[in-house]
């Protein structure tokens, strides 16, 4: 096992990884900026060292400084926790020609799931269901428009280059194409430097249920169920939960057993996500996470497995702890994101925390990593706490949510907790009847 390891990250996940690494008595060291001094994961873990000025450019996202930082601190492992250099395959080699191991996927598999072509191509033979669309890139616009005439109307065009809703253009009708395919191309182009574009046919009210999948690299994987994370706001999750409302054990178990077939396939090491639409009963492909995901504590709540444990002890070589068999779903959990953001236009804001109190109590986690007086930089996301609750059923679980949420303090700053106060009065969320699009629509009656 690792005697130190380097987590590459700030915020609640760096503390969530210390976490981690203390239980298993190993060594922590945190990396800053130098607005992160006063950093909580600073503080928690068992060393620290600046790596850089704010910008995330030249601190978390810098590979030479959290290469050095290894150097330094002798760390021979790095957990990338979320965003930054998480799904970066550059960066898994770098540390991988440097000797050091990258707690995640190999370079190549990060690789092969950042280009959704080549992530639906590989997903599809492995006997993953897909968006029915084209097979590859379109080239040209009639190869674009042909397309659409043959799978029908709506069609969406996406970037292969994007993910997570980024360079993608809906064309309702075949007088829509030409503009569609040309906007997809070039703003795929601007935004990351890659034109290609793919076409899929458009699903019009899914919801979205994620897999969380895990292997151990050398050919065995097990699935923990499902996430829905319908409850978005462009394409930012807000509230997930797990299970999913719609997803019976039978269709769970079928889904599950895909996935991790197809991961244990391509021999996959660690954590990953894949994610689907999902209507009228049907799963769709659309893209795999390579890495831990935000909302992994409502997967941990119901399977009462530490996940970032798995990832460092599968990074080290060794096991994953538990089998398909012995996993079982206990109750029911809900996660919601609070961020530091002024209603009614979800705009940042930073500032001072003049006095913070988090929930307890039973089923009630707080993954947060502000304290009283601490001041929240301007130059990072706005994620600044998840409140997860567990409870034996659904409503059992929106009951305890709504109670936690009657405990929690966050004074000085604006966050977006009374839009949950909201949220939790709407039927649609009560009985768990909502799909990607709800939350925009209800935001625009009840908000903006
Ligand atoms: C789609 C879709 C409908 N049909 N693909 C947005 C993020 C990216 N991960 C995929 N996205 C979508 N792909 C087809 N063929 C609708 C969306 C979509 C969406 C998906 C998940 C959660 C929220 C969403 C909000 C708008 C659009």
């Amino acid at each position: 096992m690792f005697e130190k390891i380097l987590i590459a990250n700030r915020g609640e996940i760096a503390l969530r990884v210390v976490r981690a690494c203390r239980e298993m008595g190993i060594q922590s060291v945190a990396v800053h900026s130098t607005s992160d001094v006063d950093a909580m994961h600073v503080r928690m873990a068992d060393e620290s060292i600046c790596i850089g000025p704010p910008p995330g450019a030249q601190s978390y996202l810098s590979i030479p400084a959290i290469v050095s930082a290894c150097e330094i601190t002798g760390a021979q492992a790095v957990h990338p926790g979320y965003g930054f250099l998480s799904e970066n395959a550059k960066f898994a080699q770098i540390l991988e020609d440097h000797e050091l191991k990258f707690i995640g996927p190999s370079a190549e598999h990060i690789r092969l799931m950042g280009d959704k072509i080549t992530a639906k191509d590989t997903m599809k033979g492995l006997g993953v269901p897909c968006v029915p669309g084209s097979d590859g890139g379109m080239e040209t616009l009639d190869e674009a428009t042909a397309l659409g005439r043959q799978i029908g109307y709506p069609v969406i065009v996406k970037a292969t280059a994007g993910g997570g809703g980024r360079g993608m253009k809906l064309a309702k009708s075949a007088g829509e194409m030409e503009s569609a395919f040309h906007t997809a191309r070039s703003e795929a182009k601007a935004a990351f430097g890659n034109d290609e574009v793919y076409v899929e046919k458009y699903l019009g009210k899914p919801r979205h249920v994620e897999v969380q999948v895990f292997g151990d690299g050398k050919g065995k994987a097990v699935h923990l169920g499902e996430r829905d994370c319908s409850l978005q706001r462009r394409h930012q999750k807000v509230l997930e939960e797990a299970p999913g409302p719609t997803i019976d054990a039978t269709t769970r178990a079928r889904i599950g057993k895909t996935c991790a077939e197809a991961v244990a396939r391509i021999n996959y090491a660690g954590a990953g996500t894949v994610e689907f639409l999902y209507e009228d009963g049907e799963f769709y492909f659309i893209e795999m996470n390579t890495r831990l995901q935000v909302e992994h504590p409502v997967t941990e709540s119901i399977y009462g497995v530490d996940l970032v444990r798995e990832q460092i002890r599968v990074a080290a070589g060794e096991p994953i702890s538990f089998s398909q068999k012995s996993l079982q779903i206990d109750g029911h959990s809900i996660e919601i994101r609070i961020n530091a953001e002024k209603l009614p236009l979800f705009s940042p804001s930073p500032g001072r925390i003049t006095q913070y109190h988090a929930p307890g109590g039973l089923g009630v986690r707080m993954d947060s990593a502000i304290y009283d007086g601490y001041s929240i930089p301007p130059h990072y996301d706005s994620l600044i706490g998840k409140l997860i609750v567990h409870g034996r059923d659904r409503p059992e679980a929106l009951a305890r949510l709504g109670r936690a949420l009657s405990e929690l303090i966050v004074d000085g700053i604006d966050t977006n907790v009374p839009l949950f106060d909201a949220l939790l009065r709407e039927p649609a969320i009560q009985s768990g009847n909502y799909n990607i699009h709800w939350l925009e629509k209800w935001l625009s009656k009840n908000f903006e």
